[in-house]
């Protein structure tokens, strides 16, 4: 199997619809990922550890997704220099603006890269993740100019009735 560049984490198992998003995107462009649940409040250890572990395992982009107080993806991006791109799970309390405001608003010298709220944000995530690789992977960066020239073509000049 190949090396594993990409981490996909998230605070729960009811995080994963949304973050299956990230994976999907990933898989369709030929990236190595691995997905794992890591909480900041549950799992403290398991976060610390990953966070600890991931230059020396040869990741080179974590996402991270979390919803209401969602404190993971700052905490990875405290804990690693590999960058760290956030997804705003969407709450049913808050309709996910915590999850953002949590991501978001981080101070100076630990930035996440913090993406758009629910499955939209987490299937760009994957992109970003892949456009970052891409800039030194001439065969990926080929795979990714034809998604985006698909995506473009597959867009009508013209609405239609349903
Ligand atoms: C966060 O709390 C998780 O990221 C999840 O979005 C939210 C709710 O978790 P569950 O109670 O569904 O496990 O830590």
């Amino acid at each position: 199997m190949a090396d594993v560049k990409v981490g996909i984490i998230m605070g729960s198992q009811s995080d994963w619809p949304t973050m299956k998003e990230a994976a999907a995107i990933l898989d369709e462009l030929g990236v190595a990922h691995e997905s794992r649940i890591v909480s900041a409040h549950r799992t403290p250890d398991r976060l610390w550890e990953y966070g600890r572990a991931a230059v020396g395992r040869g990741l080179q982009v974590i996402i991270a997704g979390a919803g209401g107080a969602a404190h993971l993806p700052g905490m990875m991006a405290s804990k690693t220099r590999v960058p760290v791109i956030g997804v705003p799970v969407q709450t049913r309390a808050l309709n996910g603006v915590d999850s953002l405001y949590s991501i978001v608003q981080m101070p100076k010298g630990f930035p996440v890269a913090t993406m758009a709220i629910g499955a939209a944000g987490a299937a760009n995530a994957g992109l970003m993740a892949a456009q970052i690789l891409a800039l030194g992977d001439p065969a990926l960066a080929e795979r990714l100019d034809r998604w985006r020239s698909d995506l473009s073509a597959s867009i009508p000049e013209e609405p239609a009735d349903d």
